[in-house]
């Protein structure tokens, strides 16, 4: 490699301990060329000298209105996961399943390292030790990214905990995933720059075998901030796997009863179906509370007691910002608030503060969009992309629950699955038990939303909210649920419900008001385990008893409830062949336990 690439700021190779990473870091540079090398220390001084960098090449806008916080938009073609540009570069395609892409791990290296070859020129390349989940835990999980986009490396300090304290914790031979990233956007010589760089061509690359994964031409979200889907779902998930754990894209949260009895929920949803709201509710039931560990991905292990622990591997929220309001998420508005925050294709007020559809009832006058155009109530423009994102420390939600890092997680007493579906699924029904629970799981569906490119508002089998993210076969995913299903006996299993806030009626309007109100579902699912709620058995499993969910103080019909909770038989009907369908595609790796689940659901709504 040329010496000169590694004398810059920061980056004394010589003194790195870490003889793996020193290699990787030195193979990666003599291939892409960058520069100069960077690594990351974590610290104030480097957020403040790269958002001041950042500022100065137009990718940032310091706001005036919140304190050390960001505004950023990206090139509109880079706004979103690109899900048919992601792969799972297994050794076997039969390993990567029907619903991932595949592409032979040679042949991926062989085309990704022509994209490599000198994509950093006239580039830093950054790198950015970091450690999915407290660095004191017992197995820290270590990973390193390379990147040459410096939006990355100030996210990352929001999202996971990076810098020195994850590089010393490294020592000398820790085991980490190799994340590599690059903007795919080279500078030759005199070339200005852009405010956000990206390319045409893109690569979204996980090599489950090697715990390693290679990203190419975008500088967006879930696409380069590869410590989340990336690592923390799609490798982790085959760890996971291979470990007796389960990394899933769920919410944490902590509810306490009236009496001060504590329980922990993780839920897990599709992108953009109401994730960080949940895990920041504010319940409109009295002496009910909810403390927040995680809006996105949980990392289930278990304890000594036999039960699941879950932690919150990230280091921060990076959450949908359309329709998150004072009215909606009141927390999430008083986690941003208080600054060192970044958001990104939103739209920027007059005097300097961010605003987006849905955060107050009357909009501005005039704004800046998201494509920097001006912006007026009655334009007929959203000013803001619908996934646009705020990025922002999960140690400032007002909620954060105190054990949020505690290492060890805490204990799950139930599991939520849910969709955004117009009809068919109930607002709520609890699984006979833990294999018809993971039936639900695996046959989740949902309409699409704009966390990632392509149509929105397409039903689809989403399962267990993973569909993107699952890194092998789903039919072996389906299965490791059975078996995570048979090491505890079944009192120390979290229960199984699955949830449907978005049910509508005939005339298009909502069932279900949602936000505050989902508390009383909460309370329903904690007192059905603690043996205080009534239940009715139908075929879709126990179905709140009438009147046992507590509506009191609240504006909804009875004749609303009823039909938000109905199992329409017609209904399940049509959704019957699409079940089929989607067990078809799954093939022969479907475990016969979901064969009996369906069989059972088929004579029930005959
Ligand atoms: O862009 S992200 O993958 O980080 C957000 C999401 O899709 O959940
Ligand atoms: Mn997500």
């Amino acid at each position: 490699m040329r010496s000169m690439a590694i004398t810059t700021a920061g980056a004394d190779l010589s003194a790195l301990k870490h003889v793996e990473l020193r290699k990787w870091i030195e193979e990666v540079a003599a291939l892409t060329k960058p520069d100069s090398i960077y690594i990351c220390d974590g610290s104030e001084n480097e957020w403040n000298r790269l958002t001041t960098h950042l500022v100065e090449v137009g990718t940032l806008v310091k706001l005036k209105k919140k304190p050390n916080s960001f505004w950023a938009t990206s090139n509109p073609s880079d706004v979103a996961r690109v899900e048919d540009r992601t792969f799972i570069c297994s050794v076997n395609e039969s390993d990567a399943g029907p619903t991932n892409n595949w592409m032979a791990p040679a042949q991926m290296k062989s085309e990704m390292t022509k994209l490599y070859d000198g994509c950093m020129r006239g580039r830093t390349m950054y790198v950015i030790p970091f450690c999915m989940g407290p660095i004191n835990s017992k197995n820290p999980m270590f990973g390193v990214e390379i990147t040459d986009s410096p939006y990355v490396v100030v996210s990352m300090k929001i999202m996971a905990r990076m810098g020195t304290e994850a590089l010393n914790a490294m020592g000398t031979d820790a085991v980490f995933v190799k994340a590599l990233h690059s903007v795919g956007a080279p500078l030759s010589p005199g070339q200005d720059d852009v405010a956000w760089p990206c390319s045409d061509t893109k690569y979204i690359s996980q090599f489950p075998e090697e715990h390693m994964i290679w990203s190419y031409g975008s500088g967006y979200g879930g696409n380069a901030l590869l410590g989340k889907k990336c690592y923390s779902l799609r490798i982790a998930s085959v760890i996971g796997r291979d470990e007796g754990w389960m990394a899933e894209h769920m919410l944490i949260l902590k509810l306490t009863n009236p009496k001060g009895k504590v329980h922990y929920i993780a839920a897990a949803f599709p992108s953009a179906c109401g994730k960080t709201n949940l895990a920041m509710l504010d319940p409109t039931i009295k002496g009910w509370k909810v403390e927040t560990l995680g809006d996105d991905i949980a990392w289930m292990r278990f304890g000594e007691d036999g039960r699941l622990h879950a932690i919150n591997p990230e280091f921060g929220f990076f959450g949908v910002a359309p329709g998150t309001g004072w009215g909606t998420n009141a927390n999430a508005m008083r986690t941003v608030e208080k600054g060192n925050s970044i958001f990104t294709n939103v739209a920027l007020t007059d005097d300097g503060d961010i605003w987006w559809e849905g955060m107050t009832d009357t909009p501005p006058e005039h704004l800046t969009d998201w494509k920097h155009q001006d912006w007026t109530p009655n334009n007929g423009e959203l000013s803001s992309h619908p996934n646009s994102r705020f990025c922002t420390p999960a140690s400032q939600c007002p909620i954060i629950a105190p054990e949020w890092e505690s290492p060890d997680g805490v204990p799950i007493s139930a599991i939520f699955f849910g969709g955004r579906r117009k009809t068919t699924i109930p607002l709520v029904m609890q699984s006979r038990d833990w294999n018809h629970g993971v039936f639900m799981g695996a046959t989740l569906s949902s309409e699409t939303t704009a966390a990632a490119t392509g149509a929105v508002g397409v039903v689809r089998r989403d399962p267990f909210a993973m569909l993107p993210f699952i890194g092998y076969h789903v039919g072996d995913y389906i299965k490791h649920w059975i078996n995570i299903g048979k090491k505890t006996s079944a009192d120390k299993l979290p229960k199984i419900f699955y949830v449907n806030w978005f049910r509508r009626a005939k005339d298009g309007s909502f069932l279900w008001p949602g936000y505050g109100e989902n508390s009383r579902i909460l309370k329903w699912a904690i007192e059905r385990i603690e043996g205080e709620a009534e239940a009715v058995e139908t075929p879709l499993g126990f179905a709140p008893a009438p009147g046992s969910i507590d509506v009191d103080g609240l504006a909804v019909t009875e004749a609303a409830m009823a039909d938000a909770l109905h199992v329409d038989k017609s209904e399940w009907q049509e959704e019957l062949p699409l079940i089929e369908e989607w067990f078809k595609k799954i093939g022969e790796k479907l475990p016969q336990e979901m064969g009996v689940e369906f069989g059972k659901l088929k004579d029930g709504v005959r």
